[in-house]
């Protein structure tokens, strides 16, 4: 098991073979060998190629779900047909803890306007303000958001003036999103939708900062499986204070006074960068990468943090909370090492993770033979730095780009060009090459938007010991007798960052990939005759 049967270049020649010539060519330039020298080049961000069997979502999932989906007091509605809101009611296990049981709460609701024909033939706007009224009169919440689904662009509703208009008559904060689905290539346009919303009408709104010395953000963490759980203990020991957190465990009123904090930390770079890029601009607050995923990673991401703020007194700190944390952590380590070490995992995920998961599978003594991420942009492959601007891409050209400009009052730089470029010397800050291929080993395969046919050709031929992805991919994946650990929703586990999340990670992959059902299971061309057509040129 594990075993590397042929050279990977190879196996990207038989792959490119079985398409058409056109397709093929497409392909080429989705798939990598690394040769472990940088700068590398690979076409990201781009449509996927209709017959395709592709593991994307859509840019309403992206936007609605994603973003916005973990915030438990803004009511997210849904304008479209049911089953738009009913695939994105809490399958992505983002949990959330009101303060008292009395505290508001939405995220258990589904909310929608359940669009029918005759919405669509005479148009859906009545039936949209009709909700909002209903939804206000029931739940009475500070803010109502509107998610457009796919009939509403092509139908013409105007979700933005309904939202304006909402907004006068019932005096709430109310805002649209025009997040339908196939307004980009994937859920990243949704991502680009979202934030450039939050950043119009909502951050900001409230000047009062909490109590603290040393005041961050969190950007691009979601509380998937109760990560922010276990990254908000971690803060709190090391004595530094959440302002908000984008937007896992989050409340509205916590974006509305977000530009109060000194320092915005990213763990996500793909769906929240843009807010961290406008709220640098408009209020003067430098952001840089971290990841909390592993736990050698999160010792890295905690100097970091104290690093910038130049604080001896929090520098010690941080360093007692890593020894005490990580005492634990090698504990499980020594204990899980010898059944992990030397096998081979594979991850396919959306935008960050399938580059974040190979930290902690080099913990475990794994290596990563393939990765690859369903919509990351280029710079999330080859590094900020290599492609410094936001690229106009197939995202972008649908999308609104904000012009923003510094808030003259509230602009208040937190370190000059100067400091944060000798922070940036001193390794804090994000290194030349801060993507995904930098990562990995010479050899391995980076596959970007990986198709199903290549997903089957990647576990017939080199069999990994492991392979992460989501639901849809799961169970075909699991019938060839490859455990799969779905790395969007974590199963039923978690959480998976920081120090005891890294713990929880070590025993379930321990647990799935030395149980010895999956030996019993026979893949269907290890026992069925196969019939294959070629396809004429
Ligand atoms: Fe970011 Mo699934 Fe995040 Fe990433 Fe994003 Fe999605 Fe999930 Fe996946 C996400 S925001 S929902 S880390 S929490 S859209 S697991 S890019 S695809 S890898």
């Amino acid at each position: 098991m594990g075993k590397i049967e042929i050279d990977p270049l190879r196996w990207k020649e038989e792959v490119l073979k079985k398409y058409p010539k056109k397709v093929a060519k497409k392909r080429d330039k989705g798939i990598l060998v690394h040769d472990g020298e940088m700068p590398k080049q690979i076409m990201a961000n781009v449509r996927s190629i209709p017959g395709i069997i592709t593991a994307r979502g859509c840019t309403y999932a992206g936007c609605k779900g994603v973003v916005l989906g973990p915030t438990r007091d803004i009511i997210n509605l849904v304008h479209g047909p049911i089953g738009c809101s009913f695939y994105a009611w809490l399958t992505r296990r983002n949990q959330t803890l009101p303060p008292t049981p009395e505290s508001e709460n939405f995220m258990n609701y589904c909310f929608s306007t359940d669009m029918q024909d005759s919405n669509i033939v005479f148009g859906g706007e009545l039936k949209l303000k009709q909700a909002v009224r209903e939804v206000f009169e029931i739940f009475k919440p500070k803010s109502i958001g509107i998610f457009s689904t796919c009939p509403v662009g092509l139908i013409g509703d105007d979700v933005h003036a309904v939202a304006r208009e909402m907004k006068e008559e019932l005096g709430i904060n109310i805002f649209g999103f025009s997040c339908e689905g196939y307004k980009g290539v994937s859920q990243s346009a949704g991502h680009h939708i979202a934030n450039n919303t939050l950043m119009k009408h909502v951050i900001g709104r409230n000047d009062t900062a909490p109590e603290g010395k040393y005041k961050i953000n969190m950007l691009g963490e979601y509380n998937i499986g109760g990560d922010a759980f276990e990254l908000e203990r971690i803060f709190e020991k090391c004595g530094l204070t959440l302002v908000s957190s984008f937007s896992g465990n989050s409340t509205i009123e916590q974006f509305e006074r977000a530009h109060t904090a000194d320092l915005n930390v990213i763990m996500c770079h793909r769906s929240i960068n843009y807010v961290a890029e406008m709220m640098e601009t408009k209020f003067g607050i430098p952001w840089f990468k971290v990841n909390f995923i592993g736990a050698d990673a999160s010792a890295k991401s905690l100097r970091r943090i104290a690093e910038y703020f130049e604080d001896a007194e929090l520098m010690a700190r941080v360093e007692e909370v890593i020894a005490e944390e990580m005492a634990i952590v090698k504990e499980a380590i020594e204990t899980v090492y010898p059944r992990t070490t030397g096998k081979v995992a594979m991850l396919f995920v959306g935008g960050s993770r399938a580059h974040h998961y190979q930290e902690l599978f080099s913990e475990l003594g794994m290596s990563t033979l393939s990765a690859g991420y369903e919509f990351g942009h280029r710079d999330d492959y080859e590094g900020r730095r290599v492609i410094p601007t936001i690229q106009v891409d197939a995202d972008s050209r649908n999308i609104e780009v904000l012009t923003i400009e510094a808030d003259e009052t509230r602009y208040r730089p937190r370190k000059t060009d100067e400091e944060i470029a000798a922070l940036n010397a001193k390794g804090c800050g994000f290194g030349e090459y801060d993507g995904m291929m930098a990562d990995m080993a010479k050899g391995a395969l980076i596959i970007d938007d990986i198709s199903h046919y290549e997903m089957e050709k990647l576990i017939e031929i080199y069999h990994p010991d492991i392979f992460c992805a989501g639901i849809k991919e799961k169970y075909c994946v699991q019938k060839m007798g490859i455990p799969l650990k779905q790395l969007h929703s974590y199963d039923y586990g978690g959480p998976y960052a920081g120090f005891e999340g890294a713990v929880n990670f070590y025993n379930d992959i321990d647990m799935m990939i030395n149980t010895s059902i999956w030996k019993m299971i026979k893949a269907p061309w290890q026992v069925e005759p196969v019939i294959e057509a070629e396809y004429g040129v």
